[in-house]
């Protein structure tokens, strides 16, 4: 990945820092290109950048859409980013994707689907980094939201891309994780897994529109009672259900709503900063082994000595354990 920091080597770490503290959206993009970046320079400077910035981010809210594809993320996203600078705010869209095969054409069927939000002056869109290893597209992500904050973006929406794993991912960088879900045909909890739905603060159910209202409130019914059956969360939180339509651009308003609720519940009970304060802990461990992963394997030689020892394992001539007592020596 070429990045922009490099094109341009005469801005200082200083002067970077400046812009985006200021909200320059030029130089927030920088930042996060430098932050995304795999060369060894670009790390050590990132490092040196997010240090800086690592303040007060404890008064923004960050957000996790979920869901199906095709079940709406991206126009709720657009209506419900839109209401949110309406009210003042301003508010940072970002992605998960773990996929390296992602097409430029669907980022841009996106921008164009939040074609609004993305011309709007306190709204900041940002495609997800690249990469085909969920873990480092994941880290580069939450130090993304800290670059965001630092430029004044106060509520920072984060949508995950294909299904799979990056909902636990993302459900481990936010506040609150918002699942949108459709009215089914017949049984209303097929289709997503069952552990999707357990981490959600909030089933939203999308497309309550036209001749879908019908098995929408059906479906609304049916999840409350599937709620009641979960067990009960670490935030004390009775898990609301509730319609909208992303394209009518009603019941928008009502998650909002929930979100401020739960943001005052949350912050009461002390659960809002513990969760942050677990969050970030897991992610430096995370980092650790991922660490420890890439010198291991940057080691000479490392994977013919594999190659050999796989051998040797599967002939029996030698054990699993020392195999690997060999190559840690
Ligand atoms: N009737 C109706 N259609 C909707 C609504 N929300 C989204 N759609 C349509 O559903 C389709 C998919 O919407 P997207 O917002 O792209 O869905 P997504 O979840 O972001 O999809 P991926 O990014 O591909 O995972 C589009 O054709 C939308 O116009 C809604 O509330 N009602
Ligand atoms: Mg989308």
């Amino acid at each position: 990945m070429d990045s922009t920091f490099r094109r341009t080597p005469d801005i200082h770490l200083q002067d970077l820092i400046k812009g985006l503290l200021q909200g320059n959206r030029g130089f927030l993009s920088r930042a996060i290109t430098l932050v995304e970046s795999k060369r060894a320079d670009d790390r050590r400077l990132s490092a040196e950048l997010i240090d800086k910035i690592l303040t007060e981010s404890q008064k923004t809210l960050r957000i996790g859409i979920t869901g199906v594809p095709g079940v709406g993320k991206s126009t709720f996203i657009e209506a419900f980013g839109k209401m949110l600078t309406a009210l003042g705010k301003k508010v940072a869209v970002l992605s998960v994707d773990p996929s390296s095969n992602r097409t430029k054409g669907s980022i841009l069927g996106d921008k164009t689907r939040m074609d609004e939000l993305s011309k709007d002056a306190n709204a900041y869109i940002r495609p997800s980094a690249s990469g085909s290893n969920l873990g480092g597209v994941a880290s580069s992500t939450r130090e993304t939201i800290l670059l965001c904050e630092a430029a004044g973006f106060d509520v920072i929406i984060i949508e995950t891309v294909g299904v799979g794993q990056s909902e636990t991912v993302v459900k481990d960088m936010v506040d609150y994780f918002l699942l949108l879900m459709l009215a089914g045909g017949g049984d209303e909890l097929q289709g997503i897994k069952r552990g999707i739905m357990e981490m959600a603060d909030h089933i939203l159910i999308n497309k309550a529109d036209e001749d879908n209202v019908k098995a929408a409130r059906r479906a609304k019914e049916d999840y409350k009672n599937a709620v009641h059956l979960f067990p009960a969360n670490e935030a004390d939180w009775v898990v609301p259900v509730s319609l909208c339509s992303a394209l009518e651009k009603t019941g928008i308003d009502q998650v909002w709503k929930e979100i401020e609720r739960y943001e005052q519940h949350s912050r009461s009970n002390g659960w809002f900063i513990e969760n942050r304060k677990r969050q970030v802990l897991k992610w430096f461990h995370e980092r650790i082994h991922a660490r420890l992963e890439d010198s291991f394997y940057a080691k000479k030689d490392i994977k013919e000595k594999i190659k050999e020892r796989e051998e040797l394992i599967s002939s029996q001539k030698i054990s699993v354990r020392k195999a690997v007592e060999e190559l840690f020596s």
